[in-house]
């Protein structure tokens, strides 16, 4: 079901390697075109754009843009308990994750009376944006939501598109639900490239019920979306901060001839369930392991709900068994690869994790599935997809925090090297730079001659 790439006694460079790590074809649409009229609109006309703009793409003109208190209660009390109680242990668990994440301020003194020190500071307002179609992923919500609590940002709004089937125009009730058990009251029925433009610009009101300001902007925008989203993100980006722009997701497992067979096969198809664009990649020096796994796949596949996206995503380009030699041209393909999710399934799993230089996250050993860390295991699961683990990291408490230096020196700090600050000031044919020192210490700052 997957083909197998055979790179065993094969000596690559680097430039090689990456060339030959399966991806998918991403066929990049030009949404720009389509886009900007729609962050003009909402930018001129605030609220009124916002109806407009969801009767034409989301076929419904919401009431309320602002999703109604009432509503969010009604939603809450409407969920299964059973529902409910996963959601509350995910929550409880990347709380005690995010809690043990906060950065600690540093200082360092370079000298008597020179000192530089760091400050983390949240950032104010954040706007996460919760997409709505086929798949609804209050995990999503809960994965961008507790880090930027954590972090102390102190106003936090969600938008996401409303229900299509909802003739009040509310969007989905897990969505907020989940919203409501996080303690997110600002939660808003707008979708796609509209909610980016909403958050990044604020929106006016337009009916009483709005009041005059709708919404105010925000300093950065997280969580995924389509095409029309992650261009709108794109285009606002340098305004407001923004995460990454994640692609489909991919898992890559890392297996030898211990690792079971069926299990990898699960996994495989598990990440696969997601998209017809998912990449599942199996890596291994074990032919046997190969073959056990392709056999797995040939009795699993079938069995599974989504049975025909799974196919087609495990048969397509960005999937595949890739064969090795051996355990260091594995962890070589593993690094080249840099999955979003790799998972370690060899005799020793430590030896192997202390080579891995490129993942967005690691599972180590075979109790350790990907779907946990989708869920529960109190790790985030934005992560970095198509191979950018290379230079990006996953979602934390980090991405809503911004370290800010504090520069404290005193006389006694700075007059030792006021003259070398001067030299390079004036090596740059900025001498007033330099005569920002000096005047601390000269009558005359003009006349270097007693320095
Ligand atoms: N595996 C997805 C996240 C997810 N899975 C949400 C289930 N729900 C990307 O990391
Ligand atoms: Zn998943």
């Amino acid at each position: 079901m997957m083909r197998t790439m055979d790179l065993r006694g094969k000596t690559m460079s680097r430039a090689q390697l990456l060339a030959a790590m399966p991806r998918a074809d991403m066929g990049t649409r030009e949404a720009s075109s389509q886009v900007q009229p729609i962050l003009d609109q909402v930018r001129e006309r605030g609220a009124a754009a916002l109806r407009d703009l969801e009767e034409r793409f989301d076929h419904v003109r919401p009431h309320d843009l602002r999703v109604p208190a009432a509503a969010m209660q009604e939603a809450l009390e409407g969920l299964d308990p059973k529902v409910r109680a996963a959601i509350e242990e995910s929550v409880t668990r990347i709380r005690k994750v995010c809690a043990a994440q906060v950065p600690e301020p540093m200082a360092t003194d370079l000298a008597p009376g020179a000192r530089v020190s760091e400050r983390w500071i949240p950032v104010e307002r954040v706007g996460l944006y919760v997409p709505g179609g086929k798949a609804l992923y209050p995990s999503s919500v809960i994965m961008n939501a507790v880090p930027a609590q954590v972090a102390g940002v102190d106003s936090l709004a969600v938008a996401t598109p409303p229900a299509s089937d909802d003739p009040r125009g509310l969007p989905a009730a897990i969505i907020l639900a989940t919203c409501a058990i996080l303690g997110v009251d600002e939660v808003y029925a707008v979708g796609g490239a509209q909610a980016v433009a909403m958050f990044a610009y604020g929106a006016r009101g337009s009916e009483p019920q709005d009041g005059e300001i709708l919404c105010d902007p925000v300093d950065k925008i997280t969580g995924p979306g389509n095409i029309f989203v992650a261009t709108a993100k794109q285009m606002v980006s340098g305004m407001v901060g923004i995460d990454a722009v994640a692609g489909p997701t991919e898992i890559a497992i890392l297996a030898d001839g211990e690792a079971n067979p069926d299990w990898v096969a699960a996994d495989l198809i598990g990440q696969a369930e997601h998209d017809e664009l998912a990449g599942s990649v199996l890596v291994t020096d074990s032919q046997d392991l190969a073959q056990g796994v392709q056999e797995a796949l040939e009795r699993r596949v079938p069995r599974t709900e989504h049975a025909d996206r799974v196919r087609t995503s495990l048969s397509g380009n960005q999937s595949g068994i890739i064969l090795t030699d051996g355990i260091d041209q594995s962890i070589d393909v593993a690094n080249a690869y840099a999955a979003e999710h790799l998972e370690i399934q060899t005799a020793d799993p430590d030896a192997v994790i202390d080579r891995i230089r490129n993942a967005g996250a690691i599972f180590r050993g075979p109790y350790s599935p990907v779907p946990l860390g989708d869920y529960m295991s109190g790790s985030n699961h934005v992560l970095p997809t198509g191979g950018t683990a290379r230079f990006d990291v996953a979602l934390g408490v980090h991405t809503f925090m911004k370290p800010v230096e504090v520069i404290e020196y005193d006389r006694e700090g700075l007059k030792p090297i006021a003259a070398k600050i001067n030299d390079f000031a004036v090596s740059e044919d900025l001498p007033a730079h330099g005569e920002c020192i000096l005047s601390r210490f000269l009558d005359d700052p003009y006349d270097k001659a007693d320095l």
